[in-house]
């Protein structure tokens, strides 16, 4: 999609910190980290939320997911724990329409988010 800023970051027309790629799935730093960790998982293929991952089948949800472990064994966050996290909706935070997991760790996580 032309006006999305992680399909930019998909076409490397916008630079990124990216930590991990695969040939369906990017990884990349959050500009404005919540946590020691925090990293964004998209698909390369631009959908809007996380129904729409999963609707797009062929394991692609899959994919994002394998793709948001491996980030967490890659920063070393994976035995302690960490949170994946899908903003859905405007009312739940959700700003960038290109669906992206946060990947959160390294510090205590405090329940319920805020
Ligand atoms: P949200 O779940 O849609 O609110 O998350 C969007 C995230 O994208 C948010 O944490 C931003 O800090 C992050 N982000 C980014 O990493 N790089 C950017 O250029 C922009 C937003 I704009």
């Amino acid at each position: 999609m032309s006006d999305c800023l992680f399909c930019k970051i998909v076409a490397k027309e916008i630079p990124a910190t990216v930590v991990y790629e695969s040939d369906r799935a990017l990884a990349f730093r959050d500009i404005n980290p919540q946590a020691p960790t925090h990293v964004l998982v998209i698909p390369k293929l631009h959908v809007a939320n996380a129904v729409e991952l999963a609707d797009a089948g062929d394991g692609l949800a899959d994919d994002v997911l394998r793709a948001a472990h491996a980030v967490a064994e890659q920063e070393g966050v994976s035995e302690g724990g960490y949170r994946i996290v899908f903003n859905t909706g405007a009312d739940a935070g959700q700003t960038v329409f290109h669906v992206h997991a946060h990947v959160l760790g390294g510090r205590s996580l405090t329940w319920p988010p805020g």
